[in-house]
């Protein structure tokens, strides 16, 4: 356990950061009334950040499709029959002018996501080459590239990479469900390594899968803990994808997605909660209560990965309906 000193929005307030949450107590949290839940989070959310502020990341596929892994969410797998086109690696100058063309339309963070299981040493020299190139725009940067060696995870260090993304996805219980090619000791090795080599951690998962709310408490308490705080928490909805073994999954109660996004605000008061993946599907008014409970990161760009999120006009439509503004560049 560690004792931060914070300065809150209203006085400055010691917080412990716990790393030893119990099922029986994160249960009890998600199972409160909305309202108290609400209230309970937007206040821990005010202790430590701008209320009416918000971190936007834009993302990048820079090489996409034919992954040999099996996640079943996922369209960029070989195994499932989806519409994607793949690709190879892209060319450095193609990255860089969507990268600009991110930072135009106000993003702070630049992501770069590749569908391996893990890279060569000679993709990841060329992806270092990408986040030098970023860097020198003035965005921070961010790649997922799947699993890494420790001496992949120092070039990236070493080449000024500021995130490296890499998601649990969903409990260890329910893992085994979504995804047999990798283990989920696998990715906390990944997660481990890259705490290691000293770069920011970003880890969420994804709920609407299918699992249980055990299922979303228990996610919530391995992130919560491991031994620092994952800096930024992406929370994906799932978006289903025709031709995934996902895609008619039950929809998930949008209530039960804000309360999730309420439970990770109050397990991890410090880190960036990011409302994720899924959000062209969700209303505005859905949107407004994620961050009223304690969102305040986004993904922000027409394009996800490979697919849909809302178009820039509209989130800044959003944005200027509720008074937010964007572009931190601290996490
Ligand atoms: N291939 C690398 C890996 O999986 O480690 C990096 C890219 S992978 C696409 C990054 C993350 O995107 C996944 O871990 C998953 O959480 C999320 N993701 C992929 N497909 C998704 C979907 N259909 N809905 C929501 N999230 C999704
Ligand atoms: C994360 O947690 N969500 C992003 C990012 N990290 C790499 C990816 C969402 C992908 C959604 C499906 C797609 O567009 O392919
Ligand atoms: Fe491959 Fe990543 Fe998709 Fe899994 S989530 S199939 S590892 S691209």
């Amino acid at each position: 356990m560690s004792l931060d000193l914070v300065s809150a929005t209203v006085a400055p307030v010691e917080v412990e950061l716990r790393h030893d949450w119990q099922l029986a107590e994160v249960q009890a949290l998600f199972n409160k009334p909305f309202n108290d839940l609400l209230y309970q989070a937007q206040t821990m959310h005010r202790q430590h950040f701008d209320p009416n502020e918000i971190q936007v990341s834009s993302l990048l596929s820079i090489k996409t499709g034919s992954c040999s892994e099996d996640c079943a969410y996922c369209p960029q797998s070989v195994r499932y029959d989806t519409e994607v086109e793949s690709e190879a690696l892209m060319p450095i100058d193609q990255v860089l002018a969507s990268a600009q063309k991110a930072k135009d339309q106000g993003a702070s963070r630049f992501c770069m996501g590749a569908a391996w299981r893990r890279p060569k040493d000679k993709d990841v020299a060329r992806v270092v080459e990408m986040v030098q190139g970023v860097k020198a725009l003035g965005m921070e940067t961010c790649v997922t590239l799947g699993m890494l060696t420790d001496e992949q995870t120092a070039a990236l260090k070493a080449g000024g990479l500021d995130y490296y993304n890499h998601n649990l996805d969903t409990s260890e219980e329910y893992y085994s469900e979504v995804i047999t090619t990798r283990t989920y000791q696998d990715r906390l090795d990944t997660l481990q390594r890259v705490r290691e080599a000293g770069l920011n951690v970003c880890c969420g998962g994804i709920v609407g899968m299918g699992e249980s709310d055990a299922d979303r408490a228990k996610l919530l308490i391995e992130l919560a803990n491991l031994p620092q705080h994952p800096e930024s928490v992406p929370i994906n909805m799932l978006v289903q994808v025709e031709g995934t073994p996902m895609m008619g999954s039950e929809l998930l109660d949008p209530l039960i997605f804000v309360r999730t996004i309420a439970v990770a605000r109050i397990l991890m008061p410090k880190s960036r909660v990011r409302l994720s993946a899924g959000r062209a599907e969700m209303s505005d008014e859905m949107q407004a209560l994620c961050f009223l409970s304690g969102a305040n990161s986004i993904f922000y760009g027409e394009k996800l990965l490979t697919t849909d999120n809302p178009v820039t006009e509209s989130d800044q439509l959003l944005f200027q309906r509720l008074g937010v503004r964007t572009g931190a560049l601290q996490h």
